[in-house]
């Protein structure tokens, strides 16, 4: 008799339950060497060459034919290039200059290169994702061709609940070799579903022996060698796997990606099972093996991805679990419910509470922790998919070093390539969600050497159709500007050189592209008309009078909220030219209250921010025309 019931195998197809069935079925797919493979890829190599993927000394990505060579992430490039006698293939990620908001590839150049006019100064770019975050993106696309039942875990990773599809295949489709489809369990099974001949809570039918001739693609694990279709979860894991396999060979056959996959019934083991054979493999762990899986192949409590950190280390020290073997002392030591562990976790939290070796725990977190622990180390503790993250906020930041960022120029050039990353960001998110995406608050942050940080932030105003960099660079400058002016006094000396400089966008609005853009910024305009706020923030001289789009220093109206934009932008520029150039009689940007403050040759403000800064500017060949310029365009 099957040990499951048409309740069970029902449940498969329910989208919010199908986790909780005994017969759910789960998997874990990793691309292998992701970065690496993705720069292989891109620069035609074959999976043969032993490319690693660098970011300026460092390693980030080892290819599996690297891998060969004893090379791992802990390595330097240098370090690895002479372990492989300088057989490695290293590719510099992609990156941005500063003062430009967009990135680029330098192939060939890299920190490991003798001539040094081949090489990245980390000083001057910043490191670039974005190619790894648009494969990501098409590998994830393929993902959801097969089935919505899909989480995003990782740039990388991704899990799936593959019970509707299961339960689809087993009931409708063919899944036996041509014509086999009319042996008679399989036929039987189907014709009592479809004619709703079941009751829920009675056990299935015995697998029928065609079905149990059903191939599993990929390696299942059978520490034993027994015979491995004998229920329906059997049955279930082996439709799982062939569905896995025709996605893999389809992300393998459209991008040249190899992955690795874990087939299992809950999503811990499913994770265990994907980094258990790699590259280019996928591992079915049978519900009647996952102990042995889990106690044979030893793993341990900390082997687990929540486990990883203290934590896992502190359940070590709360529960003395053996050096190894930690999976199947909890199981054993624990056979009977979660209850006992409850306790013996409370006792032990307050023996230990004096000691330093517990951070993270404390008796209000044992409950759930006893739980988890009692299941986990079953291999049964059950997780549905999460569901989609909200994106609250981005941020683009740069790690100072050296000479990055000496003044206000070299900020608003970094200001420059934060803008390209974060305005391409919002695009893939808008193409994600098929809506236009604009963020209302720009937050930016400056971190001096003393590790003092300096905060501005301000309101995002857009007057058109959605976000380019130049929206950002103009918001960004000014934030820039305000904190140089408040921060960066003759009190202050040591602002500069900065250690980090970050800018963050939040509270993003969302509209929908089915209305026309015409629709959304025109009301969006006439609510910044009535209520007269945001749009001062940008340009105090600048204001808007009764429904007229009015300059006060000049004396000019604007027809359109664009060219009013415009010509604030003009202002904006025109003062960030007085600040890097220095400011003279003829500055005409300036406010009556700004002429009186900066051109009183008294105070030291302007001694500061002009003759002085001027110079250094000239001197390393930074001149403002061309952000000026910029905003002249
Ligand atoms: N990554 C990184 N720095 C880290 C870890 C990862 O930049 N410390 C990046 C590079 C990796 C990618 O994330 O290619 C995915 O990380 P994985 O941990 O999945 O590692 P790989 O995909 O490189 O290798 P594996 O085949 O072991 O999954
Ligand atoms: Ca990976």
């Amino acid at each position: 008799m099957s040990q499951f019931t048409w309740k069970d195998l029902i449940q498969l197809n329910s989208n919010d339950k199908s986790y909780l069935s005994p017969l759910s079925c789960m998997a874990h797919v990793d691309v292998n060497a992701f970065f690496a493979q993705a720069e292989q890829i891109r620069c035609g190599y074959t999976r043969d060459d032993p490319v690693v993927c660098v970011q300026w000394n460092s390693i980030i990505a080892v290819s599996y034919a690297a891998r060969k060579y004893g090379i791992s992430r802990l390595d330097t490039i240098g370090s690895a290039m002479e372990k492989s006698g300088n057989k490695l293939i290293p590719i510099h990620t992609a990156v941005f200059k500063r003062g430009e908001d967009y990135w680029k590839y330098h192939d060939g150049c890299g920190s490991w290169n003798k001539d040094k006019t081949k090489r990245i100064p980390a000083n001057l770019y910043k490191v670039s994702l974005d190619p790894y975050r648009r494969e990501s993106r098409k590998i994830f696309r393929i993902f959801r061709k097969y089935s919505d039942r899909v989480e995003k875990a990782s740039v990388d990773e991704v899990f799936l609940d593959l019970g509707k599809l299961c339960f689809e295949r087993l009931l409708t489709e063919n899944i036996l070799s041509e014509g086999s489809d009319n042996f008679k369990g399989l036929k039987i099974l189907r014709e009592v579903f479809q004619q709703g001949e079941y009751n829920l809570e009675s056990t299935l039918p015995l697998v029928p022996e065609e079905l149990k001739l059903l191939n599993f693609v990929g390696d299942v694990y059978n520490p034993e060698n027994t015979p491995l279709i004998e229920d329906w979860d059997d049955v279930i894991f082996a439709i799982g796997s062939q569905i896995i396999g025709e996605i893999r060979k389809d992300i393998e056959d459209s991008l040249g990606f190899t992955t690795s996959a874990g087939i299992a019934r809950t999503k811990y083991v499913t994770k265990l099972g994907s980094n258990f054979k790699k590259p280019d493999a996928q591992t079915i762990i049978l519900n009647k093996f996952v102990q042995d899986f889990l106690d044979g192949e030893s793993f341990d409590i900390t082997s687990f991805w929540t486990f990883g950190g203290k934590i896992g280390n502190e359940i070590c020290t709360i529960l003395k679990t053996p050096e190894t073997h930690s999976i199947k002392f909890i199981r054993e030591n624990w056979p009977d419910g979660p209850q006992r562990l409850h306790n013996y976790l409370n006792e032990r939290i307050s023996e230990l509470s004096n000691s330093d070796e517990i951070h993270t725990l404390d008796s209000s977190k044992t409950e759930a922790l006893s739980r988890k622990l009692y299941d986990i180390s079953r291999g049964q503790f059950l997780l549905p998919l999460n569901k989609k993250p909200i994106v609250k906020s981005m941020m683009s930041n740069k790690n100072m070093r050296k000479d990055s960022c000496c003044n206000i120029i070299h900020a608003i050039s970094w200001i420059e390539v934060f803008s390209g990353e974060l305005t391409a960001r919002i695009k893939e998110l808008e193409q994600e969600y098929s809506k236009l995406i604009v963020p209302k608050t720009v937050v930016l942050l400056a971190t001096t050497l003393k590790k003092k940080v300096y905060r501005k932030s301000g309101h995002f105003v857009h007057s058109h159709n959605g976000i380019t960099s130049k929206d950002f660079i103009q918001v960004g400058t000014k934030l820039m500007q305000d904190i140089d002016n408040e921060y960066c006094g003759s009190s202050n000396s040591s602002f500069y050189p900065l250690l980090n400089l970050s800018m963050t966008i939040s509270n993003f609005e969302i509209f929908d592209t089915n209305k026309t853009i015409v629709d959304m910024f025109g009301n969006h305009a006439r609510i910044l008309t009535k209520t007269n706020n945001s749009i001062q923030e940008v340009n105090e001289d600048t204001q808007i009078e009764s429904n007229v789009l009015f300059c006060k220093s000049c004396n000019l109206n604007f027809e359109t909220n664009k060219g009013f934009q415009e010509h604030k932008d003009f202002h904006v520029a025109q003062k960030l030219s007085d600040a890097m150039n220095g400011i003279s009689e003829n500055s005409k940007n300036l406010t009556v209250g700004e002429r009186r403050l900066l051109l009183n040759k008294k105070r030291k403000y302007p001694d500061r921010i002009s003759p002085k800064f001027n110079k250094k500017s000239k001197e390393k060949g930074g001149s403002t025309p061309g952000i000026l310029s910029f905003f002249k365009k």
